[in-house]
């Protein structure tokens, strides 16, 4: 049988289940180089961009694994798009893959990290899987299929008040002063009507808090498709309404996203702070 998606449910069946044995083996990698005093730190595109060895080596087992089993798909993982090579979403079954989203915490040893793993077809995302070895958890989502965190069914709180909600964004590895200034302005404004902000260091993690209720509103500009795919997929299948940050359905590439427990304030956000375009994956 065919989803509307033009894949076959055998294959999404068959994606599901290697996606999920996955984010296991990887989740042991992650782990146990988490216990290392070592981890092979670099940096990228600035002092707090980083990239451990880790990060590394899980996208190529990720991407050797799936390349084997589904050789038609498409892949776009962060380190291969920090190697050069663009990062093109296209109609095909594509995956994307971060490999240690929360990266910085797992050089500090602060335990909010996971791997993010997503199978889009046609530009949706079907599949997402979410899964934190530190912490124990893992999150999934099946388009259509509800979201679920170690097997049990999760479900999105009911806020729609952003004076009574508390609400995740992000600093980012960007440090120039001008987009610094912008975040920091989005913050006050938002700090000024609601309960609290926090920051949890990985965009993928803040879409399952977001997803299981333990934050009202997310929303950050400057993360990568590959930060939020997953995640964008189990929180809106919990129940939570995500958007462009300015309306309108989330645009994976354009590096800007709003999600809330609720439409109203999804909105309610998204008229509390200043907007800007951001170059595209
Ligand atoms: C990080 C995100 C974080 C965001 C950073 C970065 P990494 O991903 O999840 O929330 O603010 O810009 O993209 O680098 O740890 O995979």
């Amino acid at each position: 049988m065919e989803t509307n998606a033009g894949v076959p449910d055998s294959e999404l069946d068959a994606s599901y289940k290697v996606a999920l044995e996955l984010a296991h083996s990887a989740g042991q990698v992650i782990k146990e180089a988490f216990q290392r005093k070592d981890k092979g730190l670099s940096t990228k595109s600035t002092s707090a961009d980083l990239v451990t060895v880790t990060d590394r080596k899980v996208e190529d087992m990720a991407f050797t694994l799936l390349r084997e089993k589904f050789p038609h798909h498409s892949f776009i993982g962060e380190e291969t798009a920090a190697a050069g090579v663009r990062s093109e979403l296209t109609d095909n079954p594509t995956w994307m893959i971060d490999p240690i989203d929360g990266t910085t915490n797992f050089v500090h040893g602060f335990p909010f990290v996971c791997i993010s793993i997503a199978l889009c077809v046609k530009k949706q995302v079907e599949i997402g899987i979410i899964h934190n070895p530190i912490l124990n958890e893992t999150y999934t989502a099946r388009r259509g299929q509800g979201a679920y965190l170690n097997g049990e069914r999760i479900q999105t709180g009911s806020q729609d008040d952003l004076s009574k909600s508390l609400v995740l964004t992000e600093f980012g590895a960007h440090r120039e002063e001008a987009f610094l200034s912008f975040k920091f302005k989005n913050m006050r404004s938002v700090i000024n009507k609601a309960h609290g902000i926090r920051c949890t260091g990985s965009a993928a993690l803040a879409l399952c808090q977001l997803a299981k209720g333990g934050a009202d509103a997310y929303f950050e500009f400057g993360i990568h498709c590959w930060d939020i795919a997953a995640g964008d997929l189990i929180a809106r299948e919990a129940g939570a309404f995500t958007m462009d940050t300015q309306g309108g359905p989330v645009d994976l590439m354009s590096r800007r996203i709003i999600g809330a427990a609720t439409e109203k304030l999804a909105r309610e956000l998204s008229s509390t702070i200043d907007h800007t375009e951001l170059e595209r994956d």
